[in-house]
Order: C-alpha cells, then structure tokens, then sequence
C-alpha cells in the first residue's frame, strides 16, 4: 500500500524541481539550459517584487524623476529590462540578449561566452501602458540555440523563425503571478506561492479548451481592417450555432493577458494588419514567436493570415507583425476566409 505522506510532497513540484525532473529526460544534458530557465524564474520573481510595489513611489511615474531616498526613479518597463539584463549578465550560456526596450542586440565578449550558448529575447514588460492602472501585465521571453558558431553573437542568431525556439514563455503579473512555458514536451504553468516564495505547478500540460468563448481584439480599430478580418470579427461575436453563441468579447489590452485567459478559457486574441499599421502592431521576435509556440504546444495556432507565425522567417530585430492567434479552428478559418478575399479582390 502506498503511503500516505503529510507533508503533500508526493505531487509537489515548484519550477526548480520541475526543470530538474525535465532535464532528466535529456541524459547528456548538462544543465546549462536548465540553468537559464531557473534564471528566468528568479528574475522575474524580483520583477514581481518590483510590480507589487508599482502603485508606491518607487516605481510609478516616469523615468528622469528623482524618488523620496533622491534617487532616480524608474518606470516599471525600464526596471525591468535592467532586471533580466543583469540577470543574464553572469552567465556562460548566454551570449546574446535581444530586448524590446532596447535598439540592437547585446552581445558578450566571446572569451565569457561558454561552448553551449543560447540567445535570449524578451518584452520585460508587455501592456506596459496599463501598469498606472493596475491592470494585468507581463513579461515574455523566447530562447534560440546561437548558431553562429563559437565565441560572441551574431544579430543572425535572433533572427531565426519561431519553430527554432527552444523555450520559449511568459510571466503574468495578475491576481497572482504565474509563469507559463514551454521547452516543446506541453505547456506547463506554475503560481507564485506567496507564502513560501515560490512558483508551484499549478497548471501541467495546459491546452487551450476546443471552444471559442473570448474574442479579443481593440474595437476601436474595426473599421480600419479589412472586410475579410471584419467578417471573421463579426462571426465570432455574433456567430450562431453552438460554437459561438455564448461567445463574449474580452480586451485587456495586454498581449500576454488576454492570451493567458484565452489559453484557459479558449479563444482568439487578434490584432491584425489595419489602415494605420499596415505591418501589424505586434513584435515578432518579441510577442508573436513565443506566444505562438505556447500557442502550438497547447494544441492552438498563431498566422500573419498568410503564414503559420512560426515559419517567418525575422528580417529585423524589431519587425512587426499581424497576429491572429489562439483556437487552431478558428485560426485556419481565418487563413481561408482572407485567402477567399484576396482571390476575390
Ligand atoms: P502596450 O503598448 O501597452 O505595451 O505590445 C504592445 C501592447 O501593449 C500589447 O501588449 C497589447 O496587446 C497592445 O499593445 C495594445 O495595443 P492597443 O492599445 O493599440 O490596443
């Protein structure tokens, strides 16, 4: 008979011991990408620290003011893009960091740079125009093997098309805080114990649920999509049949929000090309590719409308993109239905 342990140890994992039991499925790893991936959870455990204290002085307003201790004060996005910066700084893993916040890539000196490198890309802090209001934000990071041989980076190496990541996920910043990634064997979320001070599975081999109950995209932009894109929008607010009669519209107006509560409730996050932003409005590198490997892994899909997001091949480090992304049924009737429109017109 099994015995009963007290101590709930028994199905217990915190991200640590999560990463540790992954890394044993690989038998010649030798930690180093586990390595990077408890690094990810502690910085963004600090970033957390830093977004709960957002609405005291500390870190609200914007950058240039000097705080009560006559220090400069940083605005949150900011903060955090110095967290993950410094957090990777130390490590021979790393060769290269690509942020949202900043120009170009950075890439360390190839003498600091171990055999086994990789290049880490991350939005520090996506909705970042919600954070004075209190609203859901989050942080979002993909990983790539460098390719560029030994020694320093390369900016090729953060150019890669999406299905190269390695890792790739997200940390929201929510009515608890939770990280969500994936190494390619599922999606798997983890909550912040507050109590203990650590991320605990909470949420294994997540996948989005197959019905489509959020729409998510800004309205206000309705007009200035295509008749195809305006359809598609129409269909799943006022759809009929089973599918999308208790559909409902929900818009954080954080990316990586309203793709978490789509992947646990189901649905389609969209912010597609319009009039204003021919291009899209969204990163690739830094939104779109991760999102859409979670997407992937949890059974969904992410398009341009015209291509799987994970086969774009990045032309610049900061390229935008059309997303549609979440229920892999909606998401190809959306690929037909604006292949139907181009056809036609
Ligand atoms: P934000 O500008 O606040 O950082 O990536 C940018 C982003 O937010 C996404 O998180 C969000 O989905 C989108 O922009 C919101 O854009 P709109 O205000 O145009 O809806």
């Amino acid at each position: 008979m099994k015995e009963q342990d007290p101590s709930g140890f028994q199905d217990f994992h915190t991200l640590e011991s999560y990463i540790a039991k992954e890394q044993h499925l690989h038998p010649n790893s030798r930690g180093v990408f586990s390595d990077l991936l408890r690094r990810i959870g502690l910085a963004c455990k600090i970033i957390e620290s830093k977004v709960r204290r957002a609405g005291l002085r500390e870190v609200l307003g914007t950058e240039g003011k000097v705080n009560i201790q006559g220090e400069e004060q940083m605005k949150l996005d900011v903060l955090a893009n110095h967290i993950l910066k410094s957090a990777f700084q130390w490590m021979p893993a790393v060769a290269g960091l690509a942020s949202e916040e900043d120009e170009g890539v950075l890439c360390r000196p190839s003498h600091m740079v171990g055999n086994e490198a990789y290049c880490i890309l991350f939005d520090p802090m996506d909705g970042s125009s919600n954070i004075d209001a209190n609203v859901t934000i989050g942080t979002i990071f993909s990983i790539h093997r460098r390719i560029s041989g030994v020694g320093g980076c390369e900016e090729a190496d953060f150019l890669q098309p999406g299905r190269y990541q390695v890792a790739a996920g997200y940390v929201v910043y929510g009515s608890s805080t939770m990280v969500v990634y994936t190494t390619g064997q599922g999606v798997h979320g983890f909550t912040l114990d507050p109590e203990i001070g650590e991320f605990v599975l909470s949420h294994r081999n997540l996948k989005i649920p197959d019905r489509c109950k959020c729409f998510s995209a800004n309205d206000s932009n309705y007009n200035m999509w295509d008749e195809a894109t305006r359809k598609f929008a129409d269909m799943l607010r006022y759809g009929k049949g089973e599918r999308y009669q208790n559909s409902t519209s929900r818009y954080i107006g954080s990316m990586v929000a309203d793709f978490h509560r789509n992947l646990l409730y189901g649905g389609v996050f969209m912010y597609p090309a319009d009039s204003n932003n021919q291009k899209g409005k969204l990163r690739l590198q830094y939104e779109c590719a991760p999102l859409a490997l979670i997407a992937e892994q949890a059974g969904g899909l992410a398009t341009t409308g015209f291509e799987r997001i994970l086969d774009v091949v990045p032309t610049e480090l900061h390229q935008r993109i059309p997303i549609v992304i979440g229920n892999k049924k909606e998401v190809e009737i959306y690929e037909q239905m604006l292949a139907k429109y181009e056809e036609q017109n």
